[in-house]
C-alpha cells in the first residue's frame, strides 16, 4: 500500500475530490470500494490531530463502575457511586444489569447483517426527518455539516411506538426485546438517580413523562479508515436525552471528555456504557452534567455500538425537578423535548450549543 508521502499531489486531490457526504448514502461502500490510503478531504476533522494529543491514559483506572445489582442488595452503597459518578463524569460503566448476555451478543450479529445488506435494501430507509420512525445514513447530517463523519447508521424510534426494519430476519424481534430491558435499567437509574439527588425515587420519571418518554435506538457502524488520526466517526457531542446505554462489538473507540482530557472507553465484555444526557442536565438543574464523548477510528477492525437513548415525553415541558428550585435558582429555562430533540438531530453536531440555548 502506497504512504501518504508517495502519493502524487494531484492523485490527492482526485481522491479528495471524489467523495462528499452530502451525496453519498454510505461510508462502508466508498471504504470498501476506493481501497485506497488517502481519504476524501470533506472528511479531515479539523479537531482530529490536537484532540488525540490530550488523551489522557492515567485516567482510565478511575473510570466509574458500578454493580446494577446494588441498587437492590445495598441501595445506600448504590446511591452514594451514583452522585459521585453523575456528578463527576456525567457517564459509568454498568456492570450485573441482568441483560442476558445472549442477548446481546445476538443484537450485535443482527446489528452487523443489517449494515451488511446491499445498500439499496437500505436506501428504502434514507430520510432527513428526525421523527422518521425508522432511517438509515451516513455521517450525522451530512447537508449541515462542513466536515463529515466516518459512520453509517441506522436510527429508529423504539418507544413509545415500536418501529425497526423487518430485516435481516429475526433483528426486529431481538431488537424489541432488548428495547424494553433497556427502559427497565433506564427506570430503574433514574430511581436511584432522584434519590442520590435528595429527591422521591419517582420524581425525575413523573416530571420527564418517562414511562412515555422517547427512546432512540441508534445501530452505529465505522469501518476501517485509511488515516484514522485524519477523522472521526463522530465529533464531541452530549446526547440529547435522559440517560443513553451503548454497547459495543469489542473493539475500542468511544472517548468521554473528562477534566478536559478524552478518556478512552474500553469496555468489559458485556458491560453497558451509561452517559448522561442534556435532559438529565437540566432537570438536576446542573448538578449532573451531560457528558461530551466522540467516536475516534481505526484502520483495521469494523467497530459497532448499539446505542438507546431514553429521553422524557416529546410533549413535556422539561425544567428543572421544583423541588430543587426551592433552595436554588434555575439554571435552565424550560422547553418541550419534542423541540430540543427537533433543533439537536437538525443542526451540525457540535459541543453543548443547544444546552446553551436554554441555559439561564
Ligand atoms: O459509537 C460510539 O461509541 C458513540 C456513539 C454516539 O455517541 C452516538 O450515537 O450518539
Amino acid at each position: 500500500m502506497a504512504s501518504c508521502a508517495t502519493i502524487s499531489s494531484s492523485e490527492a486531490e482526485a481522491a479528495a475530490a471524489k467523495v462528499d457526504a452530502s451525496e453519498i448514502s454510505s461510508i462502508k461502500v466508498i471504504a470498501e470500494s476506493k481501497g485506497g490510503s488517502l481519504i476524501p478531504i470533506t472528511y479531515h476533522s479539523i479537531t482530529g490531530l490536537h484532540d488525540n494529543d490530550n488523551a489522557a491514559p492515567h485516567l482510565a483506572a478511575s473510570i466509574p463502575l458500578i454493580d446494577f445489582s446494588l441498587l437492590t442488595s445495598h441501595r445506600a452503597e448504590a446511591l452514594h457511586q451514583l452522585r459521585k459518578a453523575c456528578a463527576e463524569w456525567g457517564f459509568f460503566m454498568l456492570t450485573s444489569h441482568g441483560i442476558p448476555d445472549s442477548l446481546m451478543e445476538e443484537l450485535m450479529i443482527k446489528s452487523r447483517q443489517f449494515h451488511d445488506l446491499p445498500l439499496q435494501e437500505k436506501e428504502e430507509f434514507a430520510d432527513n426527518d428526525p421523527f422518521a420512525p425508522i432511517r438509515h445514513g451516513t455521517s450525522f447530517c451530512p447537508q449541515a455539516e462542513n466536515v463529515h463523519y466516518w459512520r453509517d447508521y441506522l436510527k429508529t424510534l423504539t418507544f413509545p411506538q415500536f418501529n425497526f426494519p423487518h430485516k435481516p430476519p429475526g433483528f426486529r424481534e431481538v431488537a424489541y426485546d432488548y428495547s424494553q430491558k433497556i427502559r427497565l435499567v433506564a427506570r430503574k437509574l433514574l430511581e436511584g438517580i432522584s434519590e442520590s439527588l435528595g429527591l422521591e425515587s419517582n420524581s425525575i420519571i413523573e416530571s420527564t413523562g418517562f414511562d412515555s418518554g422517547l427512546q432512540l435506538f441508534v445501530v452505529n457502524l465505522y469501518p476501517p479508515c485509511p488515516q484514522p488520526h485524519l477523522a472521526l466517526g463522530m465529533p464531541s457531542h452530549s446526547d440529547l436525552g435522559l440517560l443513553t446505554l451503548l454497547m459495543q462489538n469489542g473493539i475500542g473507540g468511544l472517548q468521554v471528555k473528562h477534566d478536559g482530557k478524552w478518556v478512552n472507553i474500553n469496555t468489559l465484555p458485556n458491560c453497558l456504557i451509561v452517559l448522561l444526557g442534556d435532559q438529565l442536565e437540566v432537570v438536576s438543574n446542573g448538578r449532573y452534567p451531560s457528558v461530551l464523548h466522540r467516536a475516534i477510528l481505526n484502520n483495521a477492525d469494523t467497530r459497532i455500538s448499539v446505542v438507546l437513548s431514553n429521553g422524557p415525553a416529546l410533549d413535556k415541558e422539561i425544567g428543572p425537578v421544583v423541588e430543587l428550585l426551592e433552595k436554588e435558582k434555575p439554571l435552565f429555562k424550560s422547553m418541550k423535548y419534542r423541540d430540543y430533540f427537533q433543533v439537536k438531530q437538525k443542526t451540525q453536531l457540535s459541543e453543548k450549543s443547544s444546552l446553551d440555548d436554554i441555559r439561564l
